[in-house]
């Protein structure tokens, strides 16, 4: 077993799955105008006598600016786009078939294993750490762990929206710590599009799917070409800005069921306001705990909600305005993937990096939550 005295946690290495279909803003605004238009001529009556106000159009120049999203992967394009369906469409599996959310997990930790050159035999714990479970049991993270082949160990779900990765390495960490685990999978598969409105012209831009997994290792174990994790801290703060109420006692009051009100909503221009301070307040408390300056940092993995949320942090956290190279952003592709973003950040935008250089993933989001995880390049 793992000498704690000297055992520390790292991340051994990452992993990816993308869907291949995308969409762009340009073919989301046209589905929902088109959806927009014949709502507004089915109303028309209503709207004529004030009664009801008619659906105004979406844009694509609003969407880039206000958020810096250019596109989107999916796992369904088609019926999303469709103006009389606007959902994807995934056909029921039967229980003898992998779950989608516990396949795309596995593609990205197949990956992630495969470059520590890590036997899913010798994985201790698997995490499964995203937004929305696809069912409350049996968890996620152990259909996962089965169908990697992880031998003997244990898996849970948690759920912490769009933190959930960084809240996970963390956990993932402690295990090393305590000597629980010497090799831990923190999985993110994010389906998002399927508790996304995409009826909502406030929110229908926001979200992509994906799924990444994180390696965390013992030191001792892990490939040399790894990154020490220097630091790690988790912040909550009850908020209703960010919410979804979907949930089993739904079905308890009927009455006030409406399929639209039950999926994501947000306030998003208070959630900008509000997380925006909260999160460079508290990088700056754990950089001087860690006794990290801002000109010491040499990347940035912020989660990847909104472009000017992120230059707003980046230049609080560095000093000055951030690069692309300093704060990179996935946004333009994926859209936000709520726990993934950053993740994916990191994966795509890692490799340049070299010894000694430290670097930040942060993730933030409802709860409000958020999560720093401070790394340094070992080799
Ligand atoms: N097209 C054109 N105009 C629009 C559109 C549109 N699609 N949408 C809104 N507008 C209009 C509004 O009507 C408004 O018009 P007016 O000024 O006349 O009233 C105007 O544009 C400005 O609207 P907003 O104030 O809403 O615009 P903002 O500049 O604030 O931008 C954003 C909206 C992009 C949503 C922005 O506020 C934002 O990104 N905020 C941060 C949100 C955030 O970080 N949220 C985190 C959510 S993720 C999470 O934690 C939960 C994950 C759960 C996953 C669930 C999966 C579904």
């Amino acid at each position: 077993m793992t000498d704690q005295r000297t055992a520390k946690p790292v991340i051994a290495a990452t992993g990816l799955f993308t869907p291949p279909q995308s969409i762009s803003n340009d073919e989301l605004v046209a589905s929902y105008n088109l959806y927009a238009e014949r709502w507004n001529a089915r109303h028309a009556d209503a709207i004529s006598d004030g009664s009801i106000d008619a659906k105004t159009s979406s844009s694509t120049e609003f969407i880039e600016k206000a958020s810096g999203i250019k596109a989107r992967h999916v796992m369904d394009k088609a019926s999303i786009l469709d103006p009389e369906i606007m959902e994807p469409r995934l056909p029921e599996r039967s229980d003898d078939e992998p779950s989608m959310m516990a396949e795309i997990g596995v593609k990205a930790a197949n990956m992630a294993l495969e470059r520590a050159g890590r036997d899913p035999a010798d994985v201790d714990a698997v995490l499964c750490a995203c937004s929305n479970m696809q069912r409350p049991y049996p968890a996620m993270a152990v259909e996962i762990q089965d169908a990697l082949g992880c031998g003997e160990g244990f898996g849970f779900d948690m759920n912490v929206a769009c933190s959930s990765a960084t809240f996970g390495i963390q956990t993932a960490a402690d295990f090393i710590r305590a000597g629980h685990a010497r090799s831990v999978l923190v999985v993110s598969p994010e389906i998002t599009s399927g508790h996304l409105n995409w009826r909502d012209r406030d929110s229908h831009f926001i979200f992509g799917d994906v799924a990444t997994a994180v390696l965390v290792e013992s030191s001792d174990i892990a490939p040399a070409d790894h990154w020490e994790i220097l630091g790690t801290r988790l912040k909550t703060s009850f908020s209703n800005n960010i919410r979804n109420n979907f949930g089993f006692l739904n079905r308890a009051h009927p009455e006030t069921r409406d399929d639209d009100d039950k999926l994501f909503v947000q306030e998003g221009r208070k959630v900008f306001k509000e997380v925006v301070p909260m999160v460079s307040a508290m990088i700056a408390d754990h950089m001087e705990k860690l006794d990290i300056a801002g000109t010491q940092l040499r990347r940035l993995w912020l989660h990847q909600a909104n472009a000017n949320m992120n230059r707003l942090i980046a230049h609080k956290v560095l000093g000055h305005e951030a690069s692309d190279d300093e704060s990179p952003t996935v946004l333009d592709e994926y859209a936000n993937t709520s726990s993934a973003g950053s993740i994916i950040a990191f994966h795509k935008h890692s490799a340049d990096l070299v010894k000694d250089d430290i670097g930040l993933i942060c993730s933030f989001g409802a709860g409000y939550s958020a999560g720093t995880v401070f790394i340094r390049k070992a080799a």
